[in-house]
């Protein structure tokens, strides 16, 4: 059985806690690090630090056939914060797999990386649709997209960034059952992300296969990602007999929703 080496960088946050189990396979070493303490289970290591720090991400990323980076301020925040962790952390990550010659780096980006984009943009909207970053949260994204691509070009790093849409157990609120991720399909696209079939570099829309998707799942199929989950199913919940979404609504008509409204370095959390 060969051995495959897996680095996940903020595996102690949101979608770390959702990954982490759906990731794990016999073979497979599953490497975690976080600057919160994991204890490691079955088949992990946990390793305790930041993606700030070039050191501690050299010892992480060593021996890694592929790292999904996912460690990073999940929504707005204060400009240095959001350069310090999500650009140079991203930076710091990318540099660590040339040098450790890993294959593949999954960077997770953010539907905030194109947050002003609408409906009118195109429906489906392709994932290759200029960015429009509704925040400094949303631009660095966009950045680290920028950056995945230089690492590619410059060093052969196959780099896959997924657009990540909502990504929590259920789809919460009306916007969500277009723009839901769930943790199934988060695995199945990270998946075919790190698969050794998938070379080269790709921005990628990251859904579910939802009734009310309107952002373009072609990129995902041409890696290989099929989801298998749709929102819809949790449509009459959230709706409750209330009026059905109306898609001209800003935060249903753009990308980012509420976000193009946040006030710019106001932290969310
Ligand atoms: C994101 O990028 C955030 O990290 C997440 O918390 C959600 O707000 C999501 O976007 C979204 O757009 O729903």
């Amino acid at each position: 059985m060969t051995l495959v080496s897996l680095l996940l960088t903020g595996a102690a946050g949101n979608m770390g806690a959702l990954l982490r189990p759906r990731l794990a396979r016999a073979d497979r070493t599953l490497r975690l690090l976080d600057t919160t303490p994991l204890t490691a289970g079955a088949g992990e290591e946990a390793v305790t630090g930041s993606v700030t720090d070039p050191d501690v991400v050299a010892a992480a990323v060593a021996g890694a056939d592929a790292v999904v980076h996912l460690a990073g301020i999940s929504g707005e925040a204060g400009w240095d914060e959001i350069l310090e962790v999500n650009v140079a952390g991203t930076r710091t990550v990318l540099n660590a797999a040339v040098a450790a010659g890993v294959r593949t780096v999954v960077l997770a980006s953010s539907n905030h990386a194109a947050g002003f984009r609408t409906r009118d943009d195109g429906v489906p909207l392709p994932a290759t649709v200029e960015q429009a970053p509704d925040t400094y949260y949303g631009w660095s994204k966009a950045a680290t997209e920028g950056l995945g691509r230089l690492y590619h070009e410059r060093f052969g790093l196959t780099v896959v960034s997924l657009r990540i849409g909502t990504c929590f157990e259920k789809p919460a609120g009306a916007r969500a059952l277009a723009t839901w991720l769930s943790p199934d399909d988060a695995a199945r696209l990270v998946g075919a992300a790190i698969d050794p079939s998938t070379r080269g570099h790709h921005v990628v829309w990251g859904i579910s296969a939802n009734t009310r998707r309107w952002w373009s799942l072609a990129e995902g199929a041409a890696i290989g990602f099929r989801p298998r989950d749709d929102a819809e199913a949790y449509a009459a919940e959230i709706l409750a007999g209330g009026p059905e979404p109306d898609p001209a609504d800003p935060v249903h008509h753009r990308v980012g929703g509420g976000f193009c409204d946040v006030p710019l370095g106001a932290p969310m959390h």
